[in-house]
């Protein structure tokens, strides 16, 4: 009998073995992560039995209703992380302050872990798909204290890992660290992630662009330009770039990671700092896209590089194939040259 396809265990345990000095803390955090993530899965599977699909009346620090769905990943992902031996603290887009877990066993811990519990939520009442996003640093305060707001606020290229859980038609955790980006399909039979996406790099070009073009008017003038010349494109070759948006911000992603392309969140009149969430959105994503060969930009400046001032803080973001995001990019150092030249 063949045997089973290599499970997040058995990876990371390998992974494990080419550093012998390793402490074995950052194989823990995702180990409780994919727990938390398998338990979300069942309660999202069994919306019919739990309900959980549905809305309250709460809005979260961002001003969003907050949906069970939310409230119960965000508890499953601070129990497992609180009472793992990995981790010294979370930030949580359901927070509005970090948690210190201040105590022995959690003050000794290496690792601090930003996350989205359920990005994608408005979408889950009509059965789209949703996601978890998460990043894990190394604190830079001294272990044995309890961790602090610094240990927060480091840019992303000081990511240790980060990766997504995506919740469709099937459930995948899909997680980098600097030595590649690996993608685990959960096998319901038996429990486990299993190693399905190996090696994943992101194709340099595609032909999929990513965007609420209902905001097009909002736009930069030369983000509108750069979309304008896929467009014009299509008219000489028809057909060769095509538009997909599902308002879900892991499902756009993770099809772009796999299949090439390039997705686009500017800022807009009601977003002027853009939409998404540096620190467990865009930090995370751009990590993994890096690693995979992708780039990620705020319109200027590589998203991995942004100081955090605030857990909060947003910003624009155009991420995805790396030929794409440096085309963009000449467009936007353009159109500023070319504003520099009017003042
Ligand atoms: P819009 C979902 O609410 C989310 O945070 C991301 O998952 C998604 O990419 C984005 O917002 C969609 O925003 O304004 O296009 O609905």
């Amino acid at each position: 009998m063949k045997p089973g396809k290599m499970t997040l265990d058995e990876f990371r345990l390998s992974e494990l073995r080419l550093y012998p000095n390793a402490t074995g803390e950052l194989s823990n955090l995702l180990r409780e992560i994919g727990l938390a993530a398998k338990r979300i899965y069942s309660v999202i599977s069994r919306n019919g039995e739990t309900g959980i699909l549905s809305s309250t009346n709460i809005r979260n620090t961002s001003g969003e209703i907050v949906k069970p769905l939310d409230q119960y990943a965000n508890e499953e992902l601070l129990t497992v992380l609180k009472h793992s031996l990995s981790c010294a603290g979370v930030a949580s887009e359901e927070e509005e302050n970090i948690l210190v877990f201040d105590n022995k066993a959690n003050n000794n811990s290496q690792y601090v872990v930003m996350f989205d519990p359920i990005d994608g939520s408005s979408n889950s009442n009509n059965c789209m798909t949703v996601g978890t996003i998460f990043g894990i640093y190394r604190r830079c305060t001294k272990t044995g204290t309890p961790c602090s707001i610094k240990d927060f606020l480091q840019p992303g290229r000081h990511l240790v890992a980060a990766g997504y859980i995506i919740y469709g038609v099937s459930t995948m955790m899909v997680y980098a660290t600097k030595r590649g980006v690996n993608g685990f399909t959960l096998d319901p039979a038996i429990g486990e992630f299993c190693l399905s996406h190996p090696k994943i790099c992101c194709p340099d070009v595609g032909r999929i662009y990513s965007v609420n073009e209902s905001n097009i008017l909002n736009f930069g003038v030369t983000v509108r330009q750069y979309i304008e010349s896929m467009q014009q494109y299509n008219v000489a070759y028809p057909g060769f770039f095509t538009a997909r948006y599902v308002g879900s911000m892991v499902a756009d992603l993770h099809r772009t990671l796999l299949e090439g392309g390039i997705f686009l969140y500017p800022a807009t009149e009601d977003h002027q700092d853009g939409k998404l969430r540096l620190m467990y959105e865009c930090n995370p994503f751009a990590f993994i896209f890096e690693v995979a060969g992708g780039m990620a930009i705020d319109g200027c400046r590589e998203i991995l590089s942004i100081i955090p001032a605030r857990v909060h803080q947003r910003t624009p973001l155009f991420i995805g194939s790396r030929d794409m995001v440096t085309q963009l990019s000449y467009f936007v150092k353009y159109e500023n040259r070319a504003g520099s030249r009017r003042s």
